[in-house]
């Protein structure tokens, strides 16, 4: 019965996302900064990765109503400008805590171009159900599976590409405390929310 009701839920969701897009497009043409929301659980590094993806141009608010803290910045991929906002940690679209409640609420009243799922590699499968309620909400979704350093200690091996052929989107590996997998991850943002020749652009620089 539970699980009924969970279903019917995202089917909302699912229902709202579609709506909003179309109401998105016209305002998206205009509005020329791409936008990225990072979402997951806590300790993922979601805030490591935001920090490397924004840069001084960092403003940190309560999210209005709630004593919930959020940020958000600008930063550059490839020269061209995107605007960054980190989420409270989250476990499922379907909120318990206050911080599930605003993360969630991000994520259906901002419009994002592209969304970066943080997990932690070495709790990979227990995390992937989110993964999961993220893509059934038709959300622009990549994987980020960070922490790799941990995982490989513990002699787990991962393979992104049958992940990427298994769930459908781009998944990429990141130690983001020590900046491995950054360049991927910065490659697989631009050709979601570019689409263009990411190689022309490394070579201008
Ligand atoms: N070993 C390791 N630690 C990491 C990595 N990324 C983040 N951390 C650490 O994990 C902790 C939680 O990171 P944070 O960005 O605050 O997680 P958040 O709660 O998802 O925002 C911090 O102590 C980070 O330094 C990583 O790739 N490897
Ligand atoms: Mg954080």
């Amino acid at each position: 019965m539970n699980c009924r009701k969970n279903q019917s839920i995202l089917e909302k969701v699912k229902s709202y996302f579609s709506n909003k897009e179309v109401m998105a497009r016209g305002k998206r043409k205009e509005n020329k900064l791409k936008k990225i929301i990072l979402v997951g659980s806590p300790n993922v590094g979601k805030s490591v990765l935001f920090n490397i993806l924004t840069g001084a141009y960092v403003t940190v608010s309560n999210y209005p109503g709630t004593t919930v803290e959020i940020s958000e910045g600008k930063g550059k991929i490839f020269g061209r400008s995107i605007e960054v906002i980190d989420t409270p940690g989250m476990y499922s679209l379907l909120p318990i805590t206050e911080e599930e409640k605003v993360a969630r609420e991000i994520l259906l009243s901002e419009i994002p171009d592209v969304v970066l799922h943080v997990i932690d590699a070495k709790n990979l499968k227990r995390m992937l159900s989110l993964t999961l309620q993220l893509i059934e909400a038709g959300l622009p979704l990549i994987l980020v599976v960070n922490i790799m350093d941990e995982a490989r200690k513990m002699g787990m091996e991962i393979d992104t590409q049958i992940l990427e052929e298994e769930l459908g989107i781009p998944v990429v590996a990141t130690s983001a405390a020590f900046g491995e997998g950054i360049g991927v991850l910065k490659e697989k943002i631009a050709e979601y929310i570019f689409s263009r020749n990411i190689d022309a652009d490394k070579k201008v620089g």
